[in-house]
């Protein structure tokens, strides 16, 4: 049990959720080392929603109320840490759902889509003979895509991802929408729209940007027009600059 006055609850209670996900089966024990190096830049950045992750939010909650066919991708580490705001997102859009896996198992598909279930979620795309078209050019296990989903989206959000299949989505002419606390990522680099958060902090703010939007649709456009993907990932690593001196500084 760890204490709710601990300095670190929140991040000890997420490192729990992973170990249990693991335990469970769903989360690939990759997913432990992912989580951790995730812990590392969330320290980096200080452990809050900075000013460029809520102007990438902003963004990305334009880009997914513009798209046409907008997808929520899946993972074992995302089952463990989020399932509930998944479901609160995809009903806000509405946009679809689907289960992909780096580290492909049914037994895990079937597990993350139950979870998925269990927090609201009416289908759950992607798994085993849905996951039966291809995304060209990428070769590990998550090229099998749903048909429906994925494989068809205009728009697809990608929380903790790797590069090669950004890139593979991006090629295809997807707009895609990255969470990732590593600004220095391929993922990071390779998407459209990189909110550099973490993802517990990033998805209930996302819905509520969401929310506000539907209300006041004519800034969609104009918010999808000035955004800059690059300056965003730029302010970032300043930020980790800026802060890193300044407690440097302090130390002194
Ligand atoms: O469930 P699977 O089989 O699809 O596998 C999922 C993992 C995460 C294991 C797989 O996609 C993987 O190996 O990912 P990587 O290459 O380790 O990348 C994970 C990225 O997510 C890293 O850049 C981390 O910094 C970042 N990250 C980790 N935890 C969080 C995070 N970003 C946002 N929020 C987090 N909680």
């Amino acid at each position: 049990m760890i204490p709710p006055t601990h300095p670190r609850y929140r991040s000890l209670l997420e490192r729990e959720k992973i170990v249990e996900g693991a335990r469970e089966g769903y989360v690939a024990l990759q997913g432990l080392i992912a989580q951790g190096r995730g812990e590392c830049f969330d320290y980096l950045i200080g452990e809050e929603t900075q000013p460029f992750a809520q102007k990438a939010i902003e963004a990305a909650a334009a880009a997914l109320l513009a798209a046409r066919h907008p997808v929520i991708s899946v993972n074992g580490n995302v089952a463990a840490l989020a399932p509930g705001d998944v479901v609160r997102l995809a009903k806000a859009v509405p946009a679809l759902i689907e289960v992909n896996l780096f580290y492909r198992t049914r037994e895990r598909e079937e597990k993350i889509a139950e979870i998925l279930r269990r927090h609201g979620a009416e289908e759950v795309l992607g798994v085993g003979e849905d996951a039966s078209c291809t995304i060209p050019e990428l070769f590990s296990e998550r090229r099998r895509v749903s048909c429906r989903g994925i494989y068809t989206a205009d728009v697809v959000l990608v929380p903790l991802e790797d590069g090669d299949r950004t890139e593979a989505l991006r090629k295809m002419g997807k707009t895609v929408i990255a969470i990732d606390l590593n600004p220095l990522s391929r993922t990071a680099r390779a998407a459209t729209i990189t909110i550099v958060d973490n993802l517990t902090r990033a998805l209930p703010r996302l819905v509520e940007a969401v929310e506000n939007l539907k209300k006041d649709r004519n800034r969609i456009q104009d918010i999808l027009a000035k955004y800059n993907n690059n300056a965003v990932l730029a302010e970032a690593l300043l930020h980790i600059k800026t802060r890193l001196e300044k407690i440097a500084a302090e130390m002194l």
